[in-house]
């Protein structure tokens, strides 16, 4: 996935975008967040996905500025695009978001974090279906005010050949690594562990963490800070969870 950073954007214009519903305006037109990258990719589905719609209406302020977006603009391989607008009492807590198909059906979807006024962050994740932009599925929210959650990345972490979604749940207080997956049962949790943490409060990365096959088995492996800070914790969900190696901290490992 190719990502374009936008770090020096201004307040100017940033009402542009915040049409409800679908829009059948160019890409062009959208103005990014700042400090958030559009996320671009190949194939079907969604192609582009940019976090919009700067407010401030949600005053946590844990990504760099107490700016967050208040819609996601996505545009799908037949160069539609649509314009997902949240409620007041929501926002995307997020910089990056993530195109992947989550799914398996073929055709990329996104992950974004989506956080609520009353009880706090959750993984959204919208799709294109038949010429509208929609919730596919989402975590229940962690269930309190200024609570968040950073993503860590997609992919079979279990090695049963679908998609899996892993974050850690309040990174700041106490980390929980969490991983969920779209079965048949709907999305559910395949996996959690304490201790780890790959975001600092106030920091613009929304996740210091690496995706690598770290046992070379053929199977996606994490690569994770603990809560302090102290070790880089190596971790497969294949077949189970279990830690693969823990080596002192250097943050150039995440580079
Ligand atoms: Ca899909
Ligand atoms: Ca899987
Ligand atoms: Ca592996």
């Amino acid at each position: 996935m190719l990502r374009i950073p936008f770090l020096s954007l201004l307040l100017a214009g940033f009402a542009s975008a915040c049409a409800a519903g679908n829009d059948s305006t160019s890409l062009n037109s959208v103005t990014p967040i700042p400090h958030s990258t559009v996320a671009t990719a190949s194939g079907q589905g969604i192609v582009s996905a940019t976090l919009s719609c700067a407010t401030t209406r949600y005053a946590h302020a844990v990504l760099g500025d107490n700016i967050e977006a208040g819609c996601l603009v996505v545009v799908d391989d037949a160069k539609n695009q649509y314009t997902v607008t949240l409620p007041e009492s929501q926002v995307f807590e997020d910089l990056d978001p993530r195109i992947a198909d989550v799914d398996g059906d073929g055709r990329n979807d996104v992950v974004v974090i989506r956080s609520n006024d009353n009880a706090g962050a959750a993984i959204a994740i919208y799709t294109v279906e038949k010429g509208e932009a929609v919730e596919l599925v989402s975590t229940p929210p962690i269930g309190l005010s200024y609570r968040w959650l950073a993503p860590i990345g997609i992919s079979d972490f279990n090695g049963d050949g679908k998609p899996d979604v892993a974050y850690i749940q309040t990174p700041h207080i106490g980390g929980i690594l969490k991983v969920w997956t779209i079965s048949d049962n709907g999305f559910e949790q395949i996996a959690e562990q304490r201790g780890y943490s790959n975001h600092s409060i106030g920091s613009t990365r929304v996740s210091t963490a690496k995706l690598i096959d770290y046992n070379e088995d053929g199977v996606m492996d994490m690569a994770l800070p603990d809560q302090s800070r102290s070790n880089i914790v190596w971790v497969t969900l294949a077949p189970e969870l279990k830690v693969l190696d823990v080596q002192p901290y250097d943050e150039s490992y995440f580079d």
